[in-house]
């Protein structure tokens, strides 16, 4: 199989759910540091204009959002499922609340001048970063709460976690994680990374042990890779055969669709439609850079429209 190559940043929370999953599974995977900020000309160009981190790269085969990139990595590697039957349906939906509901009241606890410690390397990062998320959020129909609404959401949420642990299960589910543990993880990861709210943690004694069991998968790392390279491995490789199919009224395989999520970051990925169903959708697109390569978005939180 092709290398896991994962386009990311270091404080991208979403992106630390992927290096926890993938350390967790023993998988050995390829680190491709994108800036913080646009423009990033080689995941833009095999992705064709979805922005959002991280996106998945294997070969010519290109994984956006977490939520695939989830269902695709627990077909490999080492442990327990991400999915386990029993509980499947409640760690999916508590994933799904915890990356959107509580990822924007994490984003307003994040960004509390006690908590920033040290996410800017200077002014003029700050400025920068302002203004490439004003131009992400164009478009976008989110709600950021305000700070005391985000701690109230917070608060809740911690002390029903801890209640929930509160029997000494290792993971949220039981004896297994679940991708819950992960998304749980990677949030308060987030929140946490600026120090300014430790205590919030320190009084809460099976959440703090939790933690650190989750941290510990987020230290393995992945060998660099650069940008060129990744591209020539995207060239090189022959995307994925795909099973043509879709079940959008009126959009056959074969037509030019937009593709983008339906929350924030909505940049939409051009390319011509190869698969929709109620999983996933596919997409193929031709770049010079790239060459073919096909495009993967979950079904859920994304959209799809013809192109012109
Ligand atoms: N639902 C997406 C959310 C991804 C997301 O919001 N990522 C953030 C970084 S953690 C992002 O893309 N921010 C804007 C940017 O980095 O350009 C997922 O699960 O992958």
């Amino acid at each position: 199989m092709a290398e896991l190559i994962l386009h990311h940043y270091p404080e991208s929370p979403f992106s630390e759910k992927v290096r926890a999953i993938l350390g967790a599974k023993g998988l050995p995977w390829r680190s491709l540091q994108v800036s913080m900020v646009m423009p990033r000309p080689a995941t833009i160009a095999l992705t064709g204009g979805y922005r959002r981190i991280p996106v998945l790269q294997v070969g010519a085969d290109v994984y956006c959002d977490t939520a695939l990139i989830a269902e695709y990595l627990d077909h490999m590697g080492s442990g327990p499922s991400l999915f386990p039957a029993g509980n499947r349906l409640a760690a999916q939906t508590l994933a799904r609340w915890v990356d959107t509901e509580l990822f924007w009241a994490a984003v307003t606890l994040r960004f509390l001048p006690e908590n920033m410690g040290g996410f800017f390397a200077d002014p003029a990062s700050a400025q920068a970063f302002a203004e490439d998320r004003a131009n992400f959020a164009q478009g976008a129909q989110v709600r950021r709460p305000p700070v005391d609404e985000a701690k109230a959401r917070y608060a809740r949420f911690l002390a029903e976690m801890e209640a929930q642990l509160g029997d000494g299960r290792p993971y949220l589910f039981g004896a297994e994680w679940s991708v819950a543990d992960f998304a749980v993880y990677h949030m308060l990861w987030f929140i946490h990374a600026g120090g300014g709210m430790a205590d919030w943690l320190a009084s809460r004694a099976h959440i703090s042990a939790w933690m650190d069991r989750m941290r510990a998968f987020g230290q393995h790392g992945g060998e660099d890779i650069e940008a060129d390279e990744a591209l020539a491995i995207a060239r090189e490789a022959d995307p994925l055969a795909i099973d043509l199919t879709s079940d959008l009224p009126g959009i056959p395989p074969g037509t030019t669709v937009d593709v983008a999520p339906v929350d924030y970051g909505v940049m939409p990925s051009r390319g011509t439609l190869l698969h929709c169903d109620t999983d996933s959708i596919v997409i193929r697109r031709e770049h010079a850079l790239t060459g073919a390569v096909n495009v993967h978005f979950p079904r859920h939180g994304f959209g799809v429209k013809r192109g012109d």
